[in-house]
């Protein structure tokens, strides 16, 4: 798949103008965008990063991009991002990263949000091999757990742990992860909403309604999706 990411990156080049904001997320895929940018001469010397990863953020300072923090800016021109998955009406889950509050964040402030990705992403519609994430703050979570317990049973929630097998993920915002596990997803239309509206949630990483397009590589060639 990793040949495919690529092709997908480069062709996101064509959407990116001299002199543009641009945000980019997390992930393999995004790293291949930034490699392709530090390429270019017109755009490696005019535009502006801002990303909501550490990884990516580390990435562009040591091939210098001009980059500024998410706190300094309030509109990109475009937000690329890689998802798990995403469905016919471009619904992404990015669950993987645990870092989509900040996606989320820079998502919303693009005039285009554009998801790029291989083929294998690119599903009807959006099935459970994913959990949905939220992120929440730490006070809360015995609540949240037996909120969800209550509200979306039979689904499992489980907080999400560390790889190193040290304890609880703590996001960069300084909260935990609580993965949902559903057996079928709810109505997405209202998932979001009913998640959030449990206190101590600070967001969740359905991005419902969000993307304008996406660009995936598969066998055929590239594919541009707009909504
Ligand atoms: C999701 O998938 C996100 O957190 C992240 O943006 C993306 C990375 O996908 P890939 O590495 O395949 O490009 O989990």
């Amino acid at each position: 798949m990793e040949d495919l990411k690529q092709v997908a990156a480069k062709a996101a080049l064509d959407f990116i103008k001299p002199g543009q904001t641009i945000g980019l997320g997390a992930g393999s895929t995004i790293a291949h965008l930034v490699n392709y940018l530090k390429e270019t001469d017109n755009l490696f010397h005019s535009i502006t990063t801002v990303t909501s990863s550490f990884n990516t953020q580390l990435l562009l300072q040591e091939h210098g991009f001009n980059s500024k923090q998410i706190g300094e800016v309030s509109k990109l021109d475009i937000y690329f991002d890689g998802c798990d998955q995403f469905d016919h009406q471009l619904n992404a889950l990015k669950s993987g990263g645990g870092i989509h509050t900040r996606e989320k964040l820079l998502a919303a402030m693009a005039d285009k949000f554009i998801l790029i990705g291989d083929g294998s992403k690119y599903v009807a519609q959006l099935y459970t091999t994913f959990p949905v994430v939220i992120e929440v703050i730490p006070e809360a979570v015995p609540f949240v757990m037996k909120q969800l317990k209550k509200v979306f049973s039979p689904a499992n929630p489980v907080i999400r742990l560390s790889n190193k097998k040290d304890g609880a993920v703590i996001t960069e915002n300084g909260n935990l992860l609580i993965d949902i596990w559903f057996r079928s997803f709810p109505l997405l239309d209202s998932l979001n909403h009913r998640l959030k509206e449990i206190p101590g949630v600070l967001e969740t990483s359905l991005f419902y309604n969000m993307a304008h397009a996406a660009i995936i590589a598969g066998k055929k060639g590239v594919e541009i999706i707009p909504k």
